[in-house]
């Protein structure tokens, strides 16, 4: 018998009854993980409606309180890692050590915002006027809707959660369908924590009905969405209607240079981290190898090479290299780029699902390499899978035109020798987030995140900029002359 879940809401699991349910499995092996209830409008408004009750309670709460409480939640993360990262690795795919990463940038994330409590800085401002105090200070928005992914699903909910909590906001959190066993752990976290009933409401289902109606409801002030292009433009323009504030964090077509000069040997640990690495599914994953071609033979030799010894198979023997990918239709997608691939680009390593023994069970699919010119579809469209587009250039000039010839622009490596030229790429190239010697993946959550191009909508993640993301900032005058003092007209000059 399956494991069942139920809705958190107004710090209450619930089960509705006749509830429709599906079920999360296990990628590698078919296994079912846990039964989920497919929530309804109704549902969803009752989890805004216990959010939009108990946000003047906890905006009240003196946001240090508040921090207490994250810091708790931080704690049942940091206890139970072990047993989370398993559940991650189990229901997505990923493999374990990147398992308990995923839980690991949850608990930095938490921990961070928690310190943030005795922050939350705001500015002050001299007047044009005597005797007057100009500043400005940090207020909650309201109830927020976080909507996240199943490829960060411990560490990405938290990066929103943790975040709009700590400025005082209600949440009602929406996970990917097929993570929802992970975001019963994330609730669990908070809910031992000891936040206040309504503050934070889990509710699964799909994004047609689930999503949706977070969206259009007018008690729903901001909106935190991370995923797929198609999703994110719907969610914001379904947000747009309600005027709300829309965070998107969306897709990438991330490049790695390797120019002439460059460590080879490091810059072959860098790609196939990045581009293998949850095999292939973070937005960050490095899906374009851009090879300088001095070096291109003998880098795309070593890196063949090197993958002749890769271990695919479960993730959570801590012996494979790469996991399955996370679901049927992350399959079926990827499968039908290499298809594709294969007609405009020359295949050189990879490309086939495996086939055989406990392979049948899961959706695995071997590291797969194509040599390929610039301007293709697989180099460049979003493939989020193991795949990796190769592309041969002359110079540096050539490198940054084609790394920046995407609709994407989240994150981007060059790896050189050459002081001058990192400096020149750390403006050339077009992206949120620009590595020099390291592989695109790995941010970390003290910095922002987030990129440019159809990547997100300008709105940047994690670090401080979690804080902008989730506060309205008010203006605040205080004038204590006694007299009407009128700005700009009654101001002294000092020519
Ligand atoms: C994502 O894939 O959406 O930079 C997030 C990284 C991780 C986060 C990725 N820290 O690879």
């Amino acid at each position: 018998m399956t494991d069942e879940f139920g809705l958190f809401i107004n710090g209450t699991w619930t089960s509705p009854a006749k509830a429709k349910r599906f079920e999360t499995i296990n990628p590698a092996n078919g296994e079912p993980v846990g039964s989920f209830v497919s929530a309804t409008r109704e549902d969803v408004a009752k989890a805004i409606e216990a959010a939009h009750r108990a946000y003047p309670g906890w905006k009240e709460t003196p946001a240090p309180q508040r921090g207490e409480i994250l810091l708790r939640a931080a704690g049942y993360l940091r206890r139970h890692k072990k047993e989370i990262g398993q559940i991650v690795s189990r229901e997505m795919g990923k493999v374990i050590a990147e398992g308990e990463g995923d839980v690991q940038e949850a608990i930095d994330f938490v921990e961070y915002m928690a310190g943030e409590g005795r922050r939350l800085l705001g500015e002050t401002v001299p007047s044009e006027l005597r005797s007057k105090f100009c500043m400005t200070i940090r207020q909650p928005k309201g109830v927020v809707a976080c909507i996240t992914p199943w490829n960060f699903p411990t560490a990405i909910p938290n990066w929103k959660i943790a975040a709009a909590l700590i400025c005082g906001n209600a949440v009602v959190f929406k996970p990917a369908s097929n993570s929802a066993r992970c975001a019963v752990e994330v609730i669990r976290a908070y809910e031992e924590a000891g936040v206040p009933p309504g503050v934070l409401n889990l509710v699964t289902g799909s994004g047609g009905v689930v999503g949706t109606a977070l969206v259009t409801d007018p008690r729903v002030r901001a909106v935190s969405f991370t995923g797929g292009v198609e999703s994110g433009r719907d969610v914001y323009v379904k947000g747009a209607q309600g005027l709300k504030m829309v965070h998107l964090e969306l897709g990438g077509k991330n490049p790695v240079i390797v120019m002439e000069d460059a460590d080879l040997r490091l810059a072959l640990d860098g790609v196939l981290f990045g581009a293998f690495g949850t095999s292939g599914q973070r937005c960050t994953a490095t899906s374009r190898l851009i090879l300088h071609e001095k070096v291109y033979e003998p880098f795309l030799k070593m890196l063949t090479d090197r993958l002749d010894t890769f271990r695919l198979g479960d993730p959570v023997d801590p012996k494979t290299d790469m996991g399955p990918v996370a679901s049927r239709e992350q399959e079926e997608k990827i499968l039908a780029y290499i298809e594709i691939g294969k007609k405009e680009a020359k295949l050189r390593y990879g490309g086939k699902k495996l086939r055989g023994g406990a392979y049948d069970k899961g959706f695995f699919i071997e590291p797969t390499i194509f040599e390929t010119p610039h301007g293709t579809r697989i180099s460049k469209e979003e493939i989020f899978g193991p795949v990796l587009s190769v592309i041969k250039v002359k110079d540096y000039d050539e490198a940054v035109r084609v790394a920046n010839d995407v609709d994407y622009g989240l994150s981007s490596s060059i790896y050189t020798r050459d002081v001058n030229r990192a400096f020149r790429a750390m403006d050339d190239l077009e992206a949120g987030i620009t590595y020099i010697n390291a592989p695109t993946i790995g941010a970390e959550i003290q910095l922002p995140f987030g990129g440019v191009k159809n990547t997100g909508n300008g709105g940047r993640e994690a670090g401080t900029a979690a804080i902008e993301e989730f506060t309205e900032v008010k203006t605040v005058f205080v004038d204590f002359s006694s007299k009407l003092q009128k700005a700009q007209i009654d101001a002294e000059s000092a020519v």
